[in-house]
């Protein structure tokens, strides 16, 4: 029997922060895992390093459900994203090892494909019309056909990801403590119908538009701005509502026919339970990393699939390529696994963590590597790089305090 001998944690900034698991196995297997969890980093590495490191060390790499189980029931304060997303790491590493090991890529060991390709979606943004149809344009010309478009609103400064001098994508701002942005749900209403009604004018009906509400309505609100989009005939409209509060997801269900997709920020099978039991959204966007890695997120995609809920998983860049490449293979091998978010990378990450994935003809692949067909850069990958970086946090007009 193999046994895990060494357990690394690489905090690393090539260009943005990730925090990277490294295991490594006496007959010399290296498995890789993502435990990034955007502004709060060095929790989930302190919790790798002092708590989860030092369990692993003279495990059977191959018991990937009794490791789980272990470090999930074997803690009395569970859940929660730093535990979750730690956990994550491990199962991703120790799915890695068992690629290798075997000399198959994962998807294989999934069950294998069960489609060709992958379907993806980008991001567009522009502070009006003609600078948001500028990349919408730019990423047809590409050849993507699922697109998310993200617009500012005239009474505001910035709106998630847009402001007036250009897309800030990445939001995350490397500073002592996250900016202040105002934040007005009735401006935005006012205004951000209209634009995507003017963007779908111009693609015609060909493409799937998608659109991120990134939790800052109110439910009333939310079902008034599905309702307004009914003519688009949006792909989705994502966090609609703060995703704690599920019921508001009925009222919002029960005024409009928009296809509702909530989950980015679920990190268990529990958190999304309500939702997908009483159907009262149509894709779950629990990420891999975040969600308590593959053993996890494979239960709660087949929950899913039972209530007729698809899996599309977040993967904005906060999500390193070593946690895309998890949810690459599993989205060819899933049934109801219906999108991948693919925000896209700067060259450096790209550069940090080689990888077998690859966008093709405006879809993904995962490549035939064994296991998750990426490795580490080292030399980019140096603690000295990181630097606290924070999201942004949003306050009403009055000063209250609201979702960012
Ligand atoms: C998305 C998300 C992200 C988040 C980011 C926070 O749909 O891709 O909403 O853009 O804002 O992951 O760290
Ligand atoms: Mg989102």
């Amino acid at each position: 029997m193999d046994v895990i001998e060494k357990v690394e944690v690489l905090v690393s900034s090539p260009s943005r922060n990730y925090v990277t698991l490294r295991l490594t196995t006496r007959d010399g297997i290296v498995g890789l895992g993502d435990a990034t969890v955007n502004g709060r980093e060095l929790s989930v590495a302190a919790y790798l390093r002092d708590h989860v490191g030092p369990l692993l060390i003279g495990r059977d790499p191959g018991r990937i459900e009794d490791t789980w189980q272990y470090l999930y029931r074997g803690v009395y304060w569970r859940r929660g994203p730093i535990g979750m997303a730690a956990i994550g790491a491990v199962d991703i590493a120790l799915w890695d090892i068992l690629g290798k090991r075997t000399g198959q890529p994962l998807y294989q060991l999934f069950g294998g494909r069960v489609r060709d390709r992958l379907a993806t979606y980008r991001h567009a943004f522009g502070w009006d019309l003609p600078a948001l149809l500028d990349q919408v344009d730019a990423h047809r010309e590409a050849g993507f056909s699922n697109i998310r478009v993200q617009t500012g609103v005239p009474e505001l400064d910035v709106v998630y990801g847009v402001t007036k001098d250009g897309p800030v994508y990445e939001p995350a701002g490397r500073s002592a403590r996250p900016a202040e942005e105002t934040w007005d749900a009735e401006a935005y209403l006012r205004y951000v119908p209209g634009v995507i009604e003017g963007v779908r004018e111009q693609v015609g009906p060909g493409v799937n538009l998608l659109h991120d509400a990134h939790h800052r309505l109110t439910p009333i609100q939310a079902a008034r701005l599905g309702k307004a989009l009914e003519p688009v005939g949006l792909y989705w409209l994502e966090d609609v509502t703060p995703a704690e509060d599920q019921e508001a997801l009925r009222l919002v269900r029960q005024h409009t026919t928009t296809p509702l997709a909530i989950g980015e920020v679920f990190n268990t099978i529990w958190d999304c339970q309500y939702l997908i039991e009483n159907r009262l959204i149509d894709y779950i966007r629990a990420a891999v990393v975040h969600a308590g890695g593959i053993s996890h997120i494979r239960k709660i995609f087949a929950l899913a699939e039972v209530h007729g809920v698809q899996a599309a998983p977040h993967g904005p860049s906060d999500v390193s390529p070593i946690s895309l490449a998890a949810s690459i293979h599993l989205g060819v091998a899933t049934h109801n696994f219906a999108i991948q978010e693919y925000m896209g990378y700067p060259d450096l990450v790209h550069e940090a963590f080689p990888h077998a994935w690859r966008v093709e003809d405006g879809h993904l692949q995962p490549g035939d590597e064994p296991g998750l067909g990426v490795t580490l850069t080292e030399d980019l990958h140096r603690a000295e790089d990181y630097e606290a970086a924070y999201l942004p946090v949003a306050r009403r007009r009055d000063g209250t305090l609201t979702d960012w």
